[in-house]
């Protein structure tokens, strides 16, 4: 069967990294065109990949070159990318978060309802991830009871220019995502608490916070976003259920013991530590495009999200417990 020929708007480190996966390691899908805003990262992709560079995200939508495109540009650019792609007829998958604000998913959402036909998702790679794959069928199960609390840290080494909300906005969406998947469950009300402030934390930036969050089914999920935590890229999740724990498994790596000390390695950042994630979420994505279906994360699930995000952020600014709209998903999402 043909492959698919894609268009990747935004070329920045994940786009590019999206790109070379595409051409490297799907034989089903090809990169034929590139928008980005940098002409000098436009064309040096050109020159090493021979693909077409397009002035505008725009363009690239509407070219009959382009069966399907990748959004990997700035969270604010991605509304305005997947309502073009929905017009075009194209499926599309845009990274994370679907848009920074609630009612911006919302007008996806609805524009695709509209359009009577699914064609997004959204790059919330962690549900392809063996680990958390493993933990959702365990829970599934009920192999020790049902979840009564998640406990979650998401530890970045360091990066630098992150405010407190764009921890909550960036970071914290993947937390959101996956705990809903995880539980199948909605979230009803949340609180963010800050923690003493890291002498590593700089601007705007209150390091680390804690994310404490009700399920519509009463379980409690605290999630630790630490944007400089120095170590390493360090992700965990623990579910407590009625008859035991399920933690989810950290990437086996090298032991060394050297100089009086034993040590594992950690990775540096969640290129490493998502590489094969990455590339069973991209493989699936192609697959179902060559299907004509959405079967990942759907605009719904980053509405779900972007909801979250803006309850968690009233409750950053007020300092209080603040209420999630609980949202109805419509049948067009089940
Ligand atoms: C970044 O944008 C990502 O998506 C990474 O997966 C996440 O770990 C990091 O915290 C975000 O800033």
């Amino acid at each position: 069967m043909e492959r698919v020929k894609t268009g990747i708007i935004g070329c920045g480190a994940i786009g590019q990294e999206h790109l070379a996966r595409i051409n490297n390691e799907i034989p089903g899908a090809v990169v034929t065109s590139v928008y980005e805003i940098s002409s000098t990262v436009s064309r040096s992709l050109e020159d090493k990949y021979g693909v077409k560079t397009f002035s505008s995200g725009e363009e690239l939508i509407n070219s009959d070159n382009v069966d399907a495109v990748v959004i990997a540009s700035s969270d604010a650019t991605h509304e305005q990318y997947v309502l073009e792609c929905i017009a075009a007829g194209k499926h599309v998958l845009c990274e994370k978060p679907l848009t920074p604000t609630a009612e911006g998913s919302r007008r996806i959402v609805d524009a695709e309802i509209a359009g009577g036909k699914k064609l997004v998702q959204v790059g919330f790679m962690r549900r392809y991830d063996e680990g958390y794959k493993s933990l959702r069928q365990l829970i599934e199960t009920s192999y020790c009871g049902s979840p009564l609390m998640l406990h979650c840290s998401h530890r970045n080494k360091s990066i630098p220019g992150f405010t407190t909300e764009v921890a909550i906005q960036s970071s914290a969406s993947h937390e959101l995502d996956i705990c809903r998947w995880l539980l199948n469950d909605n979230y009803a009300a949340c609180e963010v608490k800050l923690a003493k402030n890291s002498r590593h934390s700089s601007g705007s930036l209150h390091d680390p916070m804690l994310l404490i969050l009700e399920t519509a089914t009463g379980v409690l999920v605290d999630i630790e976003i630490f944007v400089n935590c120095c170590y390493g890229y360090d992700i965990n999740c623990e579910a407590v259920c009625e008859d035991g724990t399920l933690r989810l498994p950290v990437p086996s790596s090298v032991t060394a013991k050297h100089a009086g000390a034993e040590s594992a390695f950690i990775a540096d950042d969640w290129k490493k530590r998502f590489v094969q994630a990455y590339r069973e979420e991209l493989k699936a994505w192609v697959d179902s495009v060559k299907s004509d279906q959405v079967r990942g994360p759907s605009a719904w699930d980053g509405y779900m999200v972007s909801t979250a995000t803006e309850s968690l952020l009233e409750s950053l600014k007020t300092g209080k417990r603040v209420e999630i709209p609980d949202l109805r998903m419509p049948e067009f999402y089940r």
